[in-house]
């Protein structure tokens, strides 16, 4: 049951003005941005410990194959080159650690680089402590803001990026449920 912040739902359990405060995307114009939000059955911190692996995406990005790190380890500014599987249209991907607070859980990327067609791609991931199951749980927020490619609508290019980050926070999901249980 995904609770879009703002949503007529009952009371998100995160508060949403802080929420969107944390998610703003500084837009330059042609561009498109949106956010996602997925309920997770597990607890913040084993969450967070997957998101807030730089040098790891693999853990749970299912189309990731490979990551190299280029410069620094996990201080803002950091380089990684991912590599993605076959079938996507993509080979690699730069990407630059832009935020990592571990105690505010703010992990933000900004891609810099690579053979596909997301410019000024930067994505911004938080996760908040949740109890509704009664048990620990965490609502992970992910937004986004990329430059329309020529050629493409907003919202193909939007379509486009929700799936992709769609299956990342479906995979997070189910990952960190298997390890919480
Ligand atoms: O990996 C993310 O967090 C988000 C996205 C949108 C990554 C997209 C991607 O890695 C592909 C999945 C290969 C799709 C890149 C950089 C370009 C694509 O076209």
């Amino acid at each position: 049951d995904e609770e879009v912040p703002g949503g007529t739902g009952p009371s998100p359990a995160v508060d949403v003005d802080s929420v969107r405060r944390l998610h703003r995307h500084e837009l330059r114009e042609n561009q498109c941005s949106s956010f996602l939000v997925k309920r997770i059955d597990a607890p913040v911190h084993l969450v967070w410990s997957l998101v807030r692996s730089f040098d790891e995406p693999q853990k749970y990005k299912p189309f990731v194959s490979r990551c190299i790190m280029k410069e620094g380890d996990f201080e803002i500014g950091s380089v990684r080159e991912v590599n993605v599987k076959s079938g996507l249209p993509a080979t690699t991907s730069t990407e630059r650690l832009e935020r990592l607070d571990d105690n505010e859980h703010i992990f933000g990327i900004r891609i810099v680089g690579g053979d596909h067609r997301l410019k000024n791609y930067s994505s911004i991931i938080t996760v908040h402590p949740d109890c509704k199951t009664g048990r620990p749980g965490t609502t992970v927020v992910e937004s986004f803001a990329v430059d329309v490619p020529e050629g493409n609508t907003e919202e193909e290019t939007c379509y486009f990026v929700e799936a992709v980050i769609q299956c990342n926070l479906k995979s997070l999901a189910e990952i960190s449920e298997r390890l919480a249980h």
